[in-house]
């Protein structure tokens, strides 16, 4: 990781106050192949690193920094400011607000209409939404959209057997003004190449839906083509914003600072999962964490909070912090985690998260546990007595399982609970690293 890495090259520096060109170089080089690796495009690491090196360099260092932290932050203040600093939130003013979504095939446009169609659905009851299907070049996209917004019981307009996509807008358009509905959700055909024709189509959607948003679709997967694709759509269409999809594969983020660069527009959400409610808003302070390698606290700690109320969240964190944690508090714990979607795109958001490789549950083990703690008795299942074997014979006669399931699920609760205790020291560390 990027930051191990310089912390051993400024080891050499302690005791210096200022960071100088020759001090410089070789950090400024590992950061140039940090971004690279990342997949960010090579103009855009090259204006960046000029940035940083401007910045850097000769500047007295703040007293409570070291070298390497002072360098560090400013790195993490570039990302950030580049990503555009505050996260961006969508104009909805327009009676109808329309969202026209667009970008190359198989970027994630679909789901994304569908995606957000959810997202202002649980931000916004109230608003009545439509979804658009115009994207007639595949055949299947129409059946595509439909069967989403059924699944999360938002209305979509389809027109069977048209060919013209800019026709099924407009009655798209006349049907959400005529009845009342706020947002109108336009899906678009997806584009193999920069096409000209297909570009021609979204341009006059452009004109007669008068978009409140043109949101750019790319796939995190992008890597060095980023640059080029959202230049071309924004030359085009004039985007507003961008949405960053496929964030939860193993690709790297560097697409999210190549797009912003080149486009200047902000990026709005980040895509982190096939399911319909795998879309957050973008964060440009974690999205640099995350290229520092820090892991995904903000967003976790977000996530987290939607479904834990803050009050419970507290005391379940003293609780963890003072190790009282107990068996009763480990099942809410992966209820919580049940509800927050997989555990794996969870913990891999934690910061050594690779520690956790092994705790990866699939569903039919949260239910086991589940069974097996409702079959503790209460003093068991606060600790108040030792699982003997008898014990643990009894409770898997009661929850249904085995010895060995209880043995395993004992064996993971202490694990998680050393784990946890370690956490929020690993989070101060990150901070204090940064901001001390
Ligand atoms: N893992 C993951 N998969 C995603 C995400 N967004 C979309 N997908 C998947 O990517 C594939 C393509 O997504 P679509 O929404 O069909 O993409 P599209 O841009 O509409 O594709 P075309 O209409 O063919 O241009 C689908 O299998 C989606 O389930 C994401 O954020 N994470
Ligand atoms: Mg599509």
């Amino acid at each position: 990781m990027i930051l191990t890495k310089l912390r051993d090259l400024f080891a050499s520096l302690s005791g210096k106050r200022t960071l100088t060109e020759e001090n410089l170089s070789d950090a400024v080089k590992q950061v140039r192949l940090a971004l690279l690796d990342a997949d960010v495009s090579y103009s855009v690491v090259s204006a960046f690193v000029k940035k940083v090196k401007e910045k850097v360099t000769g500047q007295e260092l703040v007293k409570s920094l070291t070298p390497d932290q002072q360098f560090i932050k400013v790195i993490h203040d570039e990302l950030v400011e580049l990503m555009g600093s505050e996260e961006a939130s969508l104009s909805l003013t327009g009676y109808p607000s329309v969202l026209l979504l667009c970008g190359l095939q198989g970027s994630g446009k679909t789901t994304t209409s569908a995606k957000l169609a959810a997202y202002l659905q649980k931000k916004h009851p109230k608003k009545k939404l439509l979804l658009a299907a115009c994207d007639l070049q595949r055949p299947a996209a129409v059946l595509q959209l439909q069967t989403l917004a059924k699944k999360i019981e938002v209305d979509c307009f389809a027109l069977t057997g048209e060919t013209k996509p800019l026709k099924v807008a407009k009655e798209a358009l006349e049907k959400a003004r005529k009845e009342g509905y706020d947002v109108l959700i336009v899906d678009t055909a997806g584009r193999l190449h920069l096409d000209e024709e297909l570009m021609q189509e979204l341009k006059e959607m452009k004109k007669w839906l008068e978009p409140e948003e043109i949101l750019f679709v790319a796939s995190a997967s992008t890597g060095q083509d980023a640059v080029k694709t959202a230049q071309e759509f924004d030359a085009a269409l004039s985007i507003t914003g961008s949405i960053l999809t496929m964030l939860d594969g193993s690709a790297r983020a560097g697409a999210a600072l190549s797009i912003t660069e080149v486009t200047k527009k902000p990026l709005k959400f980040e895509g982190i999962g096939e399911q319909v409610h795998d879309l957050q808003l973008f964060n440009p302070r974690s999205m640099a964490d995350r290229i520092l390698g820090m892991g995904d606290v903000i967003n976790l700690a977000r996530r987290a909070e939607e479904i834990v109320s803050k009050e419970e969240s507290e005391k379940l964190e003293k609780k963890l912090r003072k190790a009282s944690f107990t068996y009763e508090d480990y099942l809410k714990q992966m209820s919580m985690l049940k509800k927050m979607g997989p555990l794996k795109s969870l913990l891999k958001m934690l910061p050594g998260a690779a520690d956790l490789g092994n705790m990866e549950l699939p569903e039919e083990e949260f239910n086991q546990i589940e069974a097996i703690i409702l079959s503790m008795t209460a003093e068991e299942r606060e600790e108040k007595v030792e699982l003997v074997p008898s014990r643990r014979r009894r409770i898997a006669s009661g929850s249904g399982t085995t010895i060995d399931a209880v043995n395993r699920m004992v064996k993971d609760f202490k694990r998680l609970k050393q784990l946890c205790k370690a956490m929020p020291k690993n989070l101060k560390a990150v901070e204090k690293q940064l901001w001390q």
